[in-house]
């Protein structure tokens, strides 16, 4: 059976290109299950687009079966046009990620998509290949009465009613869990993990690693349809069987943690930075790329962080008004924490980065205000900020589907990097939130001492284009 696994194609403003472990997870279980025939296409690196790829092996006589693609929110639309280039060619098509799994409904309304997966796909998908394979036209499969025991499936029966089967319970064992197919990826065609250093080496190898699934937290704009409220860690040694792999095999010059919150047990955090030390894994360089929880943080663990190899922690700072961190973000921190962990950070020589919010509901003039003060004391290396954006089963979506004004028509709308407000609540009007948005960049980044200080750094000059076209898009709109 030739599985081709799909990120479509993002028109998404982003300036990274990550690999995508949900896809290397994917295809490591399937290559540990025996199917061998395992094809990774990320629209983010691809220069074919799917069609072709599709096309090319039917001219060869070696068509793919399955089309397995994948779908955050604002990637969906790209996903469903992806299906159909794919149901057209003869391929089953699956897809499965964060949207599906909190919109299934949605795409199974859509004659395109013959299966969706809702949750952690590992096990899922090995269990549909296998009802697939058990029968014999392949087409009438997708409506095979056995697919009803698959966990976390949504399905057409026979009669063309879509069936929701039970959602599967959360992997618990993640170090039984085969590690993702990294050897698929083309990896010399992703960008660097650490926006600083961009550019500095043409011939990067930046892989991103999962050390833990979960986050008991509940802010209020977070998804998480996938990894969940249950944080699960997965064992120090585990981890560090697979960062030898990613240092020695895979000659990695940049390793992210993509973790939702990997510092939750501080006492592990610690523990793995040790045990990189003690294996001298410490010798590429690493960051965090989902921001850290700054609760769960103290002084040693930076310094055992810098020792083992970091070089940059992100923090989600939110808000610089504790009202709405508290009782809006609910981000369960308070700002004295935010301020000794970036004191504590920058102690121990690693380079900072905040996440800040804009315009979330009951927020003022004034609350933004505070953002952009506290975003220009803490001072980190980079700053970046964020327009509120209500994700589907988020609080943030429900508090706005009852009483807001959503500007957002198509999931594409969704990006959290656009520069436009995707609602509008209370007196809080869009034309505000844009203007201290566009302002917090202007001021954050237009200083006189960070202009001196990034003039000095190679990647300003070596990316040049890719840093105007970021700037005038800052400013574009500005007020
Ligand atoms: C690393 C990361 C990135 C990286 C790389 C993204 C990537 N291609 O993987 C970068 C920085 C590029 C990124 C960008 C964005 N991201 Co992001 N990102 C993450 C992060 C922190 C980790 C992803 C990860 O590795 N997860 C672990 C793997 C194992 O899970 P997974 O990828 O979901 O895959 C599993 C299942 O979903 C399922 N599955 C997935 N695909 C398929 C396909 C099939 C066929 C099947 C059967 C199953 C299946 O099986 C997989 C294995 O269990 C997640 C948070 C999180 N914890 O997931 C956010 C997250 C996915 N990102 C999010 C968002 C909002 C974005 C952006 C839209 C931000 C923006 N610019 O506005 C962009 C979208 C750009 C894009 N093209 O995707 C949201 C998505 C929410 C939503 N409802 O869609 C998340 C959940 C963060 C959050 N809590 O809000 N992101
Ligand atoms: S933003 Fe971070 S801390 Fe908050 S719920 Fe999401 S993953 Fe957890």
């Amino acid at each position: 059976m030739r599985i081709l696994l799909v990120s479509p194609e993002s028109k998404v403003w982003n300036s990274r290109a990550h690999i995508h472990n949900g896809l290397g997870y994917l295809a490591g279980s399937l290559l540990a299950n025996g199917y061998t025939d395992v094809t990774l296409h990320d629209g983010a690196v691809e220069d074919q687009s799917v069609a072709d790829v599709l096309d090319r092996a039917r001219a060869e006589q070696r068509a793919y079966d399955v089309v397995g693609i994948s779908a955050p929110t604002v990637l969906i639309e790209n996903a469903w046009a992806t299906a159909r280039d794919a149901q057209a060619r003869g391929a089953i098509t699956i897809l499965g990620g964060p949207h599906l799994t909190l919109e299934p409904d949605e795409s199974m309304q859509k004659p395109e998509v013959d299966l969706v997966v809702r949750g952690e796909g590992e096990d899922a998908l090995i269990e549909i290949l296998r009802v697939l394979e058990a029968v014999s036209s392949q087409r009438s499969a997708v409506s095979d009465a056995r697919l009803r025991n698959i966990l976390g499936l949504s399905w057409r029966d026979a009669a063309g009613r879509v069936m929701h089967n039970l959602d599967r319970p959360l992997r618990l064992d993640l170090d039984n869990i085969p590690l993702p197919a990294y050897e698929l990826f083309r990896i010399e065609r992703y960008t660097n993990l650490n926006p600083l250093t961009d550019g500095l080496d043409p011939h990067a190898r930046a892989y991103t690693i999962v050390t833990s699934r979960g986050c008991p937290y509940k802010c209020t704009y977070c998804s998480k349809p996938i990894t969940g409220d249950t944080w699960r860690g997965r064992s120090v040694e585990n981890v560090v069987k697979e960062w030898r792999m990613l240092v020695k095999d895979f000659r990695a010059t940049e390793i992210g943690i993509t973790d939702d919150i990997w510092n939750l047990d501080l006492k592990r955090a610690k523990d793995l930075c040790r045990a990189l030390i003690d294996e001298g894994l410490n010798t590429v360089p690493w960051v965090t790329i989902h921001g850290m929880k700054v609760n769960h943080t103290d002084l040693e663990l930076f310094q055992l962080m810098k020792r083992a190899g970091c070089k940059r922690v992100g923090f989600g700072v939110e808000s610089g008004d504790e009202y709405i961190l508290k009782r809006v973000v609910k981000k369960a921190q308070t700002l004295d924490q935010v301020r000794a962990a970036f004191k504590h950070a920058k102690a121990a020589g690693l380079q900072t980065m905040g996440f800040f919010i804009y315009g979330m509901p009951g927020e003022t003039e004034a609350t933004m205000e505070k953002t952009t003060r506290l975003a220009l004391e803490l001072d980190p290396d980079l700053g970046n900020f964020m327009i509120a954006a209500p994700f589907p089963g988020t609080e943030l979506w429900k508090l706005i589907e009852k009483d807001g004004i959503l500007f957002s028509h198509t999931w594409d709308d969704y990006a959290i990097h656009s520069d436009r407000a995707h609602f509008q609540v209370g007196d809080l009007t869009a034309e505000l939130v844009e203007r201290k948005w566009h302002e917090a960049y202007r001021r954050f980044y237009f200083r006189p001492q960070r202009i001196a200080r990034r003039l000095l750094m190679r990647d300003t000059w070596r990316n040049a284009p890719q840093r105007a076209r970021d700037a005038l898009r800052f400013f574009r709109g500005a007020h």
